[in-house]
């Protein structure tokens, strides 16, 4: 895809998060044509399934190539991209189910490499498209269609779970600001090695955290949300530890390492050491 498929007809609900995410991937991407001079096509967008994934066709304006793979399957597939073109800016776009579920045994080796890619991931606290299921973030003992008698498992910390695994840019944002989350998101897709940008977009339909988020005074609920210090020290593990430890939902970055080398760069450099092999010599190669 680099043009908009007039057939696909899948709608969000009116009040969706995932209409903020994509209007700061919009501007995200406006952002980085300026910044860059080169043209929409020079980017790459590999959604997950769910809700969320379906943003990938539901971009206004000038379209990036889109992949629409199959679920948790993101980062196989960013990879399979990114080591074929890797001067191509590759973004993922998935929800919290698809992510951290079925997907989650991708995270821990792609952290590990410094996959040269830019996840956000849309967190609901719910399986949207399939109607209301528990997911890895949904709050232990909340009572959902997978969980009648309340969920037994404590819910998942994905800003501290990507910090273990060695994530070397990571920042969370709320859907309710496209022009700062377009802002994070135009910094992971600068960074060169693996980011991920976690955002809170409420599903208004089965998991609405919207006032929860944002607070209501007349109500007496005290906003969850609060901005990272501009003194925080992103490049401080520990510090970004502590900052993850206090909760609520923290927007801004929380911890970039740019002393690493990204995948498509390391690849490279084998690549332009290794001496050119004939296709006998490399059928040679595997004869016992
Ligand atoms: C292999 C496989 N298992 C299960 C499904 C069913 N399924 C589709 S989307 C989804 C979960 C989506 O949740 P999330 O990623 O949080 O997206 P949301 O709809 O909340 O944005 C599931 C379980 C599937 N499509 N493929
Ligand atoms: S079900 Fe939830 S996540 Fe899916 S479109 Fe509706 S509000 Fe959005
Ligand atoms: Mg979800």
């Amino acid at each position: 895809m680099s043009r908009k498929n007039p057939e696909y007809d899948f709608k969000w609900c009116p009040g969706c998060g995932d209409f903020g995410v994509r209007r700061a991937l919009e501007l995200a991407m406006i952002n980085r044509l300026e910044e860059t001079g080169l043209p929409m096509e020079s980017n790459v967008m590999v959604a997950g399934i769910g809700c969320s994934g379906n943003l990938v066709h539901l971009l206004e304006g000038p379209q990036p190539y889109g992949i629409h793979g199959i679920h948790g399957r993101t980062l196989p597939i960013a990879m399979g991209v990114k080591m074929a073109r890797p001067e191509l800016n590759v973004v993922i776009v998935a929800g919290d189910g698809d992510f951290l579920s079925i997907g989650a045994e991708h995270i821990g080796p792609q952290a590990a490499r410094n996959l040269n890619v830019c996840a956000v991931i849309m967190d609901n606290g719910v399986y949207g498209l399939t109607k209301g299921q528990s997911s890895p973030t949904t709050k232990e003992g909340t009572i959902t269609s997978s969980t009648p008698f309340g969920k037994m498992e404590i819910a998942a910390d994905p800003l501290e779970l990507y910090l273990t695994l060695g994530v070397s840019f990571i920042a969370s944002g709320f859907s309710g600001n496209p022009r700062r989350l377009a802002e994070l998101i135009n910094q992971g897709m600068n960074h060169k090695g693996f980011s991920m940008v976690h955002v809170q977009s409420p599903c208004v339909t089965y998991n609405d955290t919207f006032q929860l988020i944002k607070g209501n005074a007349k109500e007496g609920i005290e906003p969850m949300i609060w901005d990272i210090p501009e003194d925080h020290d992103r490049t401080d593990k520990a510090a970004a530890h502590a900052l993850i430890q206090k909760r609520g939902l923290p927007v801004g970055v929380i911890y970039q390492d740019d002393s690493r080398l990204s995948l498509d760069d390391r690849v490279q450099q084998i690549w332009s050491k290794d001496r050119q092999h004939s296709v006998d010599q490399l059928i040679d190669a595997y004869a016992i």
